[in-house]
């Protein structure tokens, strides 16, 4: 595969930006190869610089469900340009989006727009603070929720994949605020919360994590989170970053029947601009300045592009049968993929759940932080520079989320499995 023009930008790029890239995870440490500089997409396909086509299954790290340059995405936002595209003043297009998720995300009764995931989870846990007048927060291991200095405690996505312990830069203060806990472990959530000792504010959790690769909730664990974090009066904050309108139309919170105090989300709701949003039960969202004295602000916040973008986006994944037909389609892959795994030369593990999946590369079942960090790696890296070969593009990482889109119709996803079946022949331990 040609790849010039990508190692030339490549080189250029890492004298202007640190590692070359504006997120670590890009630049592909962790699989052993260089990254490759994206010219274009187009439904499920990306092309690269150097005219190189492939499969996407990134689809930019989970906004792209529809696939890339969806029609009606692409002309709401050159639409909503043409008319101005930052204003700084309430415009009728936020007015929109709020109602809508409003009305799909059953714990969301107020919501406030922010420009990224991070912004949404460092505001809820802001708020949960301001509500509660306590100040620890407890996240789970290996889960992620952006790199605001209260969560780099050990997260997920490029902290592990980098395997950076927590970050410098973030004081011990601020850390010793953060209790991370094993994830679907009851027994040590129940004993955690019930220490009154810890003065906690709030638990965020990834309802489905996505970020130590794909690992689902065990049963009735966030049943159970709900219970305790009403018991004692903390505040329960659902990370649906990815799984909001991912997983069902009110995401997680939807499929497991499962409601928190706060729900944050990004991604799909932009249609892949910059977008995050937090929201929850009117009493706290009231808390939010300029009604109540939690501050929260932004420039671009409810920036009229992300909103026709994200409206459009919505409108789509609304319509009747979007998430049983990418259900299918997602079941269907994965059962092929299950077939693929038995037959592999080594040992793989599929974690799926809805239009998202993780190969991990081990024999034991993957239910936390702990077994996730069991897993081969270096396998991991073999099979993403075989299937990058093959022309399927992967997360250049062992800890990441595949995403299914409604662009992957029956015969990209056929491709897929022959490059896979061919990619796990060729690994070796
Ligand atoms: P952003 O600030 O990157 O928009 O969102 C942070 C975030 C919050 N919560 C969850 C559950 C997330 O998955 C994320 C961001 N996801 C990563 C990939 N797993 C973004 C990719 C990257 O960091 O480059």
């Amino acid at each position: 595969m040609k790849t010039d023009r990508s190692a030339q930008l490549f080189l250029e790029a890492k004298t202007l930006m640190p590692g070359g890239v504006n997120s670590p995870v890009r630049a592909c440490r962790s699989v052993g190869c260089e990254p490759l500089f994206v010219r274009k997409a187009s439904g499920c396909m990306l092309t690269d610089v150097d005219g190189n086509e492939f499969i996407d299954f990134v689809g930019s790290w989970g906004p792209m469900i529809l696939g890339h340059s969806h029609p009606e995405v692409v002309e709401a936002i050159c639409r909503t340009a043409a008319d101005g595209t930052s204003f700084g003043a309430p415009s009728p297009l936020e007015v929109e989006l709020a109602a809508m998720v409003c009305d799909a995300v059953p714990s969301i009764e107020k919501v406030r727009f922010v420009n990224s995931g991070t912004e949404a989870t460092m505001s809820a846990v802001r708020l949960a603070r301001g509500y509660t007048g306590r100040k620890a927060v407890v996240k789970f291991d290996g889960c992620y929720h952006g790199h605001a200095d209260s969560f780099l405690v050990k997260a997920g996505s490029g902290v592990i994949t980098l395997g950076i312990p927590g970050s410098p830069g973030v004081p011990e203060d601020i850390v010793k605020n953060t209790l991370s806990i094993p994830y679907n472990n009851e027994a040590v959530l129940e004993e955690t919360l019930r220490n009154a000792s810890l003065d906690i504010a709030c638990v965020i959790v990834e309802p489905v994590a996505g970020n130590m690769g794909v690992v689902a909730p065990a049963q009735n664990f966030l049943r159970r989170l709900r219970e305790l974090t009403r018991e004692l009066g903390i505040v329960l904050i659902f990370d649906e970053v990815i799984t909001g309108f991912r997983l069902a139309l009110g995401g997680a919170q939807e499929r497991f029947g499962v409601i928190p105090d706060l729900t944050c989300l990004g991604k799909i709701i932009g249609g892949g601009l910059p977008v995050g949003a937090y929201g929850g039960k009117r009493e706290l969202m009231e808390m939010i300045a300029p009604d109540g004295p939690v501050y929260q602000a932004g420039t671009l916040s409810g920036n009229p592009l992300a909103m026709a973008a994200g409206l459009a986006m919505l409108n789509i994944v609304k319509r009747p049968g979007f998430y049983a037909e990418l259900e299918e389609k997602s079941a269907w892959f994965g059962d092929e993929m299950e077939k693929l795994a038995a037959a592999a030369p080594v040992p793989i593990v599929l974690n799926r759940i809805g239009s998202l999946m993780t190969c991990f590369f081990t024999d034991k079942p993957i239910t936390d932080f702990e077994s996730a960090l069991q897993a081969n790696t270096a396998l991991y890296g073999q099979y993403y520079r075989h299937m990058l070969a093959g022309g399927v593009w992967l997360a250049p990482s062992q800890f990441e989320a595949a995403f299914i889109s409604a662009a992957h119709d029956r015969a990209h996803l056929e491709q897929a499995l022959r490059v896979t079946e061919s990619s796990f022949k060729k690994l070796m331990v």
